[in-house]
């Protein structure tokens, strides 16, 4: 485990199951039909229980209009069975090795995220690694911009403690690596 002090605030690196966390908002990477799938969309629904498809669903229908969440943006649910009060969704990018605009799509993810929390006055959020599952973003790269833009949102709010939750040994090493790059 790494763990930094921000501006007063904590960033902390763990390997783990998201689903287990007990902050206040938990980050799913989701599709933009927020009606399931593999990887730790499947976890979370699994762990939260039926009622928070039934949430997503009512948000497909009056808050996007029946349409598809975009990649880059967010919406909140409650936790239901979950030890978090709340789950963020999130839709990151697939990687495509051809387009240059994705580190922008991914750090939307999290600055959008961190935002919902803080009108939620949340004071803790863990996320998970978004992308670097089933849409294959490069695990190195996608540290940088979660790292960066966690970083960035917490030099700039008191907003208490942000954990980053790698799946594998291997993905926690990668984000230590970076992390260590990045604040020296
Ligand atoms: N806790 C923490 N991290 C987890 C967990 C867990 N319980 N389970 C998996 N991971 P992915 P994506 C890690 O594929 O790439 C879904 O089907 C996993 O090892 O879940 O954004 C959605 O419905 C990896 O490091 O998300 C979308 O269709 C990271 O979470 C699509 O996958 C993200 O992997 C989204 O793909």
């Amino acid at each position: 485990m790494m763990k930094i002090d921000i501006n007063g605030n904590i960033l902390e690196l763990v390997v783990g199951d998201i689903t287990t966390l007990q902050t206040d908002v938990i980050v799913n990477a989701a599709n933009g039909s927020l009606l399931g799938g593999g990887g730790v969309d499947g976890a979370i629904h699994r762990a939260a229980g039926k009622e928070l498809l039934e949430e997503c669903k009512q948000i497909r229908e009056k808050q996007l209009d029946g349409n598809y969440l975009p990649a880059g943006e967010a919406v909140i649910t409650s936790g239901q069975n979950l030890p978090a009060s709340y789950v963020v969704h999130t839709v990151g990018p697939v990687w495509n090795e051809h387009d240059d605009g994705q580190d922008d799509v991914l750090s939307n993810c999290y600055q959008n995220a961190l935002e919902l929390a803080v009108t939620h006055d949340a004071s803790s959020i863990a996320f998970p690694s978004i992308s670097t599952g089933v849409y294959h973003y490069p695990v190195k790269l996608a540290a940088e911009t979660a790292l960066q833009t966690m970083i960035a949102f917490l030099q700039n709010h008191q907003f208490g403690q942000v954990v980053m939750v790698l799946f594998s040994e291997q993905d926690y090493a990668a984000y230590e690596k970076v992390l260590h790059d990045l604040v020296g």
